[in-house]
């Protein structure tokens, strides 16, 4: 059977019973508060429980994928959700902290096997950061948090 042209499979998002940790940097936190509110919405359409969710907030972008990596090994959270924002016009060293935490984030998940999802922001400016983190559906953290429940059921899928 040839497969072109077929639309890809939906996404299975429904997140009851999942239990999720947010990982967020405080750097830059006007942003990362509403890259915050944005997984939560996102959480609570798909139906995951509040009480299901661990929210830590750590320095900034580079703490994130230690932070991450705890959590994922504690065995609390069934995914993590990553948050920052690295603006390059803020930093000498923005590549050092958005190519670390993308690093850590990406080692973390597949040292562990859960999902850890990047939900930083590495963009070139304030603006940036702030079309990105809005009220609407491409939030980066209602993105993040939709990509962490469908990863959970693709991983259980897999190891069926
Ligand atoms: N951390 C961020 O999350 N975003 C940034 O834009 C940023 N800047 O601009 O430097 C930033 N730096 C702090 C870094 O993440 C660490 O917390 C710090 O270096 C201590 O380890």
């Amino acid at each position: 059977m040839t497969r072109t042209g077929a639309s890809a499979s939906p996404p299975d998002v429904n997140g009851a019973g999942i239990r999720v940790g947010i990982i967020a940097a405080r750097f830059n936190d006007h942003i990362v508060v509403a890259l915050r509110d944005g997984a939560l919405r996102a959480l609570a359409r798909v139906g995951v429980a509040d009480s299901d969710i661990i929210e830590i907030w750590v320095p900034g972008a580079f703490e994130v994928p230690l932070a991450a990596l705890t959590l994922a090994e504690s065995a609390k959270v069934d995914a993590v959700i990553c948050l920052g924002a690295v603006i390059r016009g803020d930093t000498a060293h923005f590549d050092f902290v958005a190519g670390q935490a993308a690093r850590g984030i990406q080692d973390a998940q597949l040292t562990t096997g859960i999902p850890i999802m990047f939900g930083v922001l590495t963009v070139e400016n304030e603006q940036q950061a702030i079309d990105r983190s809005g009220p609407g559906l491409d939030n980066k953290g209602d993105e993040a948090a939709l990509g962490a429940i469908e990863m959970v059921h693709i991983l259980r899928r897999l190891l069926d």
